[in-house]
């Protein structure tokens, strides 16, 4: 691994930036132990120490160290910079350096930069009522988190797509790095555009352990650790070593090489149109782990260990030689010098640091984006399918979808605020109508046989959800707009990156500094029903479900039953800020079920009774409901069944685009009132409701319903394989002749009097059972039904039976 060696620091500035080193790991111990006299300026006692000892010491010296080793560079060269910091659990190195900046204390001005200030900030940190122990939203310039591992490379990547004057340094954990989602964002350097994008660089902290263990990439060698990075398509640089002085020498020297050789590369690019592969410079830094802290305690190695991860002494109440240690330790940073009277920083420890937005806390980056702006969306309904009468006619949902997303990317092009990401899947998932204005990002070979490859392109395709989703992430962090397409059944990959992300919304909506981003938007296709070529383990629909878990402020989730509301809903959710929006549609063909108008006043309202395909003048026998594609398929067939064979049974059909209104209106901001909802369901009729999931979500959705002892849901129940479509919903008993046969059981006064039907539609589902174990496909009778009825004929009007 190359070394550079130089000494570009003077010694003024050496002994600045150690001071300021210092400083930050002065102030990062302060928040870990200490309640009180925190300057030292008495000596140490039992009750200014925290009763509970919190925190992570660990990885906080280096992450120090890189902050202040930033800070030159960005003073340096004018830099627009921001920082990701991996190994989040160092959030007081963190909060330490902003409080240093200042970026701190004007997001929070009782945090104030004197010795009440410092004050508060030692005792708030994790501490009852005060901050959290990570990098978490409330730290100033933080768009990552880093409590679950993993992500930091991918949310960089997202953050300096289209973003060509941005650097992000983002510190990977030397244990983070053994993560999955870790290890596949390597690969981002075949995606990141030297012209268009800005540039990360990757700081591989190589301080050899994680909380128990050593890291694998500090115990392989430098030669295979070298060819590793290299594999990845970067070139690194080696900061090694532990002597204070000579590690800031040889990291700033680094730091100047590497920055020099990110501005050549996008020079070269930018200007002699250079397109071939660049290999990114990437620095590891090999220094000790609780680097500056406590050497040897109880007789155990500490510092360089292991036994450093966390708290290094923690029987300061119990132990007056851990508590020495302690007042040593701290004194060790010699406060006196970074400090003056009134506690503020020194003037040479912080005169030298960015100043305004250049700072790291505090630049617009990190804080929905330096130009946020709103999408250009072209107006949907133009892009509509025509529908004369319900079910007449049949589209591809998606992609009817594509055709506006590939005018959405045309119409915000120069903005350069869109992204489309996925796992290989945008073809497939019927978006290729994008390819015709933008191609897909690529910096790796191409061969003839490739199509839509472009170094520039806006469509970020590679098969890891775990990147796309780190990518989208963020992109959206840093204020632009973007829409996530997977496979339903693997989207439940990212299941854990969109907890983190959702928790992340929900905190930012309480902290009035933050300002709002583009909600993240989930397009769920090849979804449950419709995976005919490929069965069982491509079938799941529980993303829902495990969405649903999440604070309700944040998360919607929408099932347009067909072309139209599905542009209807896309249109609503790309303008959206602050949510995650899951859009669950089929890519097959279905029946196109409401005209342009009528779609968006059902996705405006959400739910609400389809009036031409009921029957039921008010008065119900039984309300079907509905939510989903297929369910609205085998729902009105079911419709059609009933009025053929029980016509004087009232029918009242209701489908729900937006999941979310069944909850009570306490629960959730789009919970249908209950008076509406007893309207709409009824206080005291059956309710056969088919459901694209889990049947046992709506449920847990509806229970404080009035009506929920009448609710009676069919929906997925994980019966799945390789089958024909029509044979997916009789697995799971939600085909048509199952909702007729539910609706007999459940009608009181229909028992015996449709005995007959009801044997009929279990005759139907074996006659299916052995036609298609014959044939190999669905019977004509359910290949070629269409809803038989015309609306303009009124509500529930038989034109043609
Ligand atoms: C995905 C995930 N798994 C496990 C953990 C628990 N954990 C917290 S810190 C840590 C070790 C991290 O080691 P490293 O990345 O090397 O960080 P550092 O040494 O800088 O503290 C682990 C396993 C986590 N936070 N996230
Ligand atoms: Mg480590």
């Amino acid at each position: 691994m190359q070394i550079i060696d130089g000494h570009p620091l003077s010694d003024d500035e050496l002994s600045r930036i150690d001071s300021y080193w210092r400083a930050a790991n002065y102030l990062a111990v302060g928040q870990i132990y200490l309640l009180a006299n925190p300057l030292l300026r008495e000596p140490l006692r039992p009750e200014h120490v925290k009763r509970r000892l919190l925190g992570h010491w660990g990885t906080t010296p280096g992450l120090n160290l890189v902050y202040a080793h930033l800070n030159r560079a960005v003073v340096q060269r004018d830099l627009d910079l921001i920082q990701v910091t991996g190994p989040g659990h160092g959030g007081p190195a963190i909060v330490a350096n902003t409080w240093l900046e200042g970026s701190y204390s004007e997001r929070y001005p009782s945090v104030s930069q004197d010795v009440a200030g410092m004050a508060r900030l030692f005792r708030q940190f994790s501490f009852p009522g005060g901050i959290p122990s990570h990098v978490a939203a409330e730290v100033p310039g933080s768009i990552h988190e880093g409590g679950e591992l993993g992500y930091s490379l991918a949310h960089a990547y997202g953050a300096v797509f289209d973003n060509p004057d941005l650097i992000v340094a983002c510190v990977v954990g030397d244990g983070e790095a053994e993560t999955g989602p870790l290890a596949t964002a390597w690969h981002s350097t075949k995606f990141v555009d030297p012209v268009g994008d800005g540039a990360v660089l990757p700081i591989l902290h190589l301080n050899g352990y994680k909380i128990a263990n050593p890291a694998l990439l500090a115990r392989i060698g430098d030669d295979e650790l070298t060819s590793l990075l290299r594999g990845y398509g970067h070139t690194p640089y080696l900061v090694a070593g532990d002597d204070p002085h000579a590690v800031h020498q040889q990291l700033a020297a680094t730091l100047d090489h590497v920055l020099d050789q990110i501005a050549a590369i996008q020079a070269t690019a930018r200007t002699d149109g250079n397109r071939e592969r660049a290999r990114w410079p990437m620095i590891v830094l090999r220094t000790p782990k609780g680097w500056t802290g406590p050497d040897v305690v109880d007789g155990l190695p500490v510092e360089d260990t292991w036994r450093s991860h966390q708290v290094p002494l923690a029987a300061i109440h119990e132990r007056p030689d851990h508590l020495a240690m302690l007042e040593e330790w701290l004194h060790s940073y010699r406060p006196d010098q970074l400090f003056d009277a009134d506690g503020r920083p020194r003037t040479d420890i912080v005169d030298w640091i960015p100043a305004g937005d250049r700072r790291l806390g505090a630049n617009p980056h990190t804080n929905g984006g330096r130009h946020p702006r709103d999408l250009e969306l072209p107006d949907f309904r133009k892009y509509a399918v025509s529908v004369s009468s319900p079910g007449a006619t049949s589209s591809e949902p998606t992609r009817v979808l594509g055709e506006w997303l590939r005018d959405v990317m045309s119409a915000n092009a120069d903005n350069r605020n869109f992204r489309i990401v996925g796992p290989d899947e945008t073809e497939s998932n019927r978006l290729q109508a994008v390819y015709e204005v933008t191609g897909k990002a690529w910096q790796a070979e191409t061969l003839p046989v490739d199509e839509h490859l472009d170094p520039s392109g806006r469509v970020l395709e590679i098969l890891s959800e775990h990147t796309c989703q780190g990518w989208l992430e963020g992109y959206l962090l840093t204020g632009r707009h973007g829409l996530f397409s997977c496979y339903e059944a693997f989207v439940h990959i990212v299941d854990s990156m969109f907890n983190q992300h959702a928790k992340w919304l929900k905190v930012i909506r309480d902290l009035h500094w933050r300002r709002p981003i583009p909600s993240l938007n989930y397009l769920l296709t090849s979804h449950v029903w419709r995976q005919d070529h490929n069965g069982f383990s491509h079938q799941d629909p529980g993303f829902i479900d495990h969405v649903v878990n999440k604070k309700a402020e944040v998360i919607r989730v929408y099932l347009p039953p067909d072309a139209n509301t599905l542009l209807s809903v896309a249109d609503h959710c790309l303008r959206s800020r602050n949510y995650v929006n899951v859009i669950v549609a089929g890519k097959q063909l279905q029946p196109d079920w409401l005209s342009m108008d009528d779609a968006i006043l059902h996705c405006t309202r959400g739910l609400g009774i389809w009036d031409w395909a009921s029957n039921d003048d008010g008065t119900p026998d039984v309300v079907m409901a509905c939510a989903g594609d297929v369910p609205t398929l085998e729902t009105l067939a079911a419709v059609h069944l009933l009025r053929e064979h029980l016509p004087d049974l009232r029918v009242r059909v209701v489908n729900v685009v937006d999941l979310m209104r069944l909850q009570t209106a306490d629960e959730h901001p789009h919970g249908l009132p209950d008076a509406e909802y007893n309207a709409l369901f009824t206080t005291d009729e059956p309710v056969v409701f088919a459901y694209h999931g889990y049947p046992w979500l709506i449920h847990r959705l509806a229970y404080r319903r009035a009506n929920h002892r009448n609710l009676h849901v069919r929906g997925y129940k994980e019966e799945g394989t390789t089958t024909t479509p029509f044979d997916m919903v009789v697995m799971n008993d939600m085909d048509r002749f199952h909702l007729v046969m539910d609706v007999i059981d459940r009608v009181p006064r229909l028992g015996e009097r449709a005995a007959l039907v009801r044997q009929l539609m279990v005759d139907k589902r074996t006659q299916h059972r052995a036609y298609t174990r014959e044939f190999g496909q669905d019977m004509p009778e359910i290949l070629d039904w269409t809803w038989p009825y015309d609306a303009s004929a009124g509500p529930g009007a038989i034109a043609s039976v």
